[in-house]
Formats: structure tokens, sequence, C-alpha cells
């Protein structure tokens, strides 16, 4: 039998099912029914933050997120992460600077403050930084946030990996994905997390055409100023262009029937990937599956080699389809040419192994052994 990375984890068909019967019954079917509104108060729950937002998927969760921040300036992000990340900046009409990351995925501090360095000394608007918390990792090292203090940036988190991860909302914001291949399947779907009440109203607008509804009346900014966005005599009225970015009730029932286990959901996933860290990196004597935490959702088991092709090309002789996450640094496909070696290193060595609700012990104990002969044979 084959085995993917990515197959979807369902964690109860049954209980989705009693969802799906419960949408039919009520007729409702999408713009922000019942389950949307189930699922945005359980990741509030989960995540910790005090205002969540349910979107179509993480990629446009990103977009008008940052299309909340002025138009035409600079936001630092790592190349090395999926397209998405990027995709969303030029998008929101703003304009990327890409920073390196460490041997563990996280920001390269020294390179952060380089470029900050060097963009004070252009006067370049920079407003953000946008941090990826890759494979169910975070990258919460304090110093960023005191950079981010220091220049006066919003921290935005593509968080897609890792929700579950944390029940603390870091940065101003956080985006987790609900696609199916994702920890948390809501077979599409996206979510912002913040605990900035103005920003969620903004997001419920945008999401919705920006249409002002009753809920997102006029609202005061953290100063106590009128926030000017709602005319005065109209809750229906649209203060400029938006889009449809709405999640449907089905996507929010299978999320949030997913998300229901989430405890049992990150047992499984952990599990496994301990199970590969014994089985391929004692075999071996080194590290091959790389170590994610302290906080993890273990919803990736990534491993990292220099004959990393060769591995590949192995296990899909025995139909094992491992995936390199990410194989193009995102600054390429944008004609960028960033100093970003480490980043350069990653898409030549690293691999992802199938994990997830599908793949049980003998399973990862059949890949892991692929592995080890791969590398020994
Ligand atoms: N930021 C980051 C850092 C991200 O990684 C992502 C998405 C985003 C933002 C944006 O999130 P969303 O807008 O998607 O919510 C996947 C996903 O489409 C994407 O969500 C994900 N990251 C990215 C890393 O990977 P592929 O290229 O792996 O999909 P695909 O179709 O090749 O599927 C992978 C494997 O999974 C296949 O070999 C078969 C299996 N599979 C997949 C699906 C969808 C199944 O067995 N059943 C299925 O239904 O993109």
């Amino acid at each position: 039998m084959p085995y993917f990375v990515g197959r979807p984890s369902v964690f109860d068909q049954r209980e989705f099912q009693s969802y799906v019967d419960d949408i039919f019954a009520l007729g409702v079917l999408t713009n922000n029914g019942k389950y949307v509104q189930l699922l945005e108060a359980k990741v509030a729950e989960v995540s910790g933050a005090a205002h969540v937002v349910a979107l179509s998927n993480a990629t446009l969760a990103l977009e008008l997120l940052l299309s909340t921040l002025p138009r035409h300036s600079y936001v630092i992000a790592p190349s090395y992460t999926f397209i998405a990340t990027t995709t969303a900046i030029f998008r929101a009409g703003l304009r990327p600077i890409f920073v390196d990351v460490t041997d563990h995925f996280k920001i390269d501090l020294n390179h952060l403050r380089q470029i900050l360095a060097d963009c004070r000394a252009k006067q370049l608007h920079v407003t953000a930084i946008m941090p990826v918390n890759l494979y169910g990792g975070m990258d919460i090292d304090p110093a960023l946030f005191e950079l981010a203090t220091a220049h006066n940036l919003k921290v935005f988190y593509d968080s897609a990996h890792t929700l579950g991860t944390s029940c603390q909302v870091y940065g101003d914001a956080e985006v987790f994905s609900l696609h199916a291949t994702k920890l948390v399947n809501g077979f599409e779907g996206g979510l912002v997390a913040t605990n900035n009440a103005h920003l969620a109203i903004r997001l419920r607008q945008l999401r919705n055409f920006n249409y002002l509804t009753p809920h997102t009346g006029p609202i005061k900014n953290s100063e106590g100023e009128f926030v000017p966005f709602c005319p005065a005599d109209e809750e229906q009225g649209i203060y400029s262009y938006g889009t449809n970015a709405k999640l449907s009730e089905i996507h929010a029932a299978m999320a949030l029937s997913n998300l229901n286990h989430i405890g049992e959901l990150i047992a499984h996933y952990k599990a496994n990937h301990e199970r590969y860290r014994m089985l391929i990196n004692q075999r071996l004597g080194y590290e091959v599956v790389q170590e994610i935490g302290p906080f993890t959702n273990y919803s990736y088991v990534v491993c990292r080699h220099l004959k990393r092709d060769a591995i590949l090309d192995h296990l899909k002789t025995h139909e094992i389809f491992a995936r390199k996450y990410f194989y193009h640094l995102t600054h390429q496909q944008f004609g960028y040419q960033p100093q970003v070696p480490t980043s350069a290193q990653l898409v030549q060595e690293v691999f992802c192994l199938p994990t997830g609700l599908t793949i049980d012990a003998d399973d990862v104990a059949f890949i892991a052994e692929q592995v080890v002969v791969a590398l020994t044979e």
C-alpha cells in the first residue's frame, strides 16, 4: 500500500457526519453559520486567543491580515517556507525582505538585526516581521519580540502548521491552516487568532466583501479614538473593496470534529515521531529525524541528510512518497537574490516522512527500516 506524507487525518467520521446532518436540518450552509462560530470558539479555547476569525484557507487569511498594513511597506519574512507565505505578501500590496533561518528553521536573529540596520540606513518603511512556525514548532525567542518592539513592527506569524502547539497567541496575530494535509483537517480552511479586537473585526469584514454588519459596528482603537471605517448611517454599507474568504459550514464541521480530539491527535503524531527518531537516529547513531521542540504538535516528521534525493528515490521503490518540503526557496519565484545560505542548504537536504492517523507503529517501523537501508546499503 502506498504511504503519503499528506494523507488526511479524520478522527471520527461519524461525528463529522452527525454535524453534516445538523447542517442540512438547519439549512444554513455558509455565511458565518453555527459551525463556523463553534469552530472559532473552540480554536479560541485551544489557542488561548481572545478572538478567532475563520477563513476559507490560510493563504487568504495571511493576505487579508497583511492587507491591514500600509500598502507598499516592507515585511521581513523567511524565504524558506511554502510559497503561500510570500504570495500573500505580494498580493497584499507589500514588499518582502527575505531573512535567513537557522538550522532549526527559526529566523536567524543576527541576519534580522543586519536587515533592520540596513533598512534604517536606507529609510525603508518596514511595518512587520512574519516568522513562519514550520513543521509544528514555534519561533518564539524573546529577542525577536524585543527587536520588533524596538523598531515598532507588528509580528504576524504564519503558523499554518502549528494549531495545537501552544495555548497562548504570540505576536499580534497567528494564522493557522486547516488544509486536509494538516494536523487539524477541515478539507480546506484558515484561521486568524489574535488578542486585538479591532483587527478581528476588520478581518470579519474583509472576509465578507467588506460589508459592515451589525456586530462589526463603530468601534474605538486602543487609544480610544473612533475608527473611521464605518459609515455613520448604514449597517449594510461597504467600506472599500474586500473579498469572499468565508469558510463554509461543511469545512468548519470537519475541522471541529477533528479539533474536538486535538489531544488524541497530537498523542498519535507524537508517538509516530518518537518511534521514527528511535528507529532511525538510534540505529544510525546520528540525527536524521530532526528535533522540532520544545514547543511542537509533531505534525511533520522532518529529516535532514546530504543524500536526501537518493533516500527519496529508494523510498519510492517501496511506494513511500516522502516530500521535499520545501524544495524551492520562495524568493526565487519572484526574482529576488537575498543572501540566505542556511536556507539554501536546507532545501537541498530536508525531507518529510509520512505520519498522521493513517500511519501506525508498524508503518513507521517499515518506513524507518527503508530509510536505514537507503543509508547503509
Ligand atoms: N504557510 C505555510 C508555511 C504552509 O505550509 C501553507 C500550506 C500555507 C501557509 C497555506 O495554507 P493553506 O492556504 O493551504 O491553508 C500542501 C498543502 O496544499 C498546503 O496546505 C501546505 N501548506 C503545503 C506545505 O502542502 P501539497 O503540495 O503537499 O499537496 P499534495 O496535493 O501534493 O498532497 C500531498 C500528499 O498528500 C499527496 O501525495 C497525497 C496526499 N493527500 C493529499 C490530499 C490533499 C491525500 O492523500 N489526500 C488529500 O486529500 O500541498
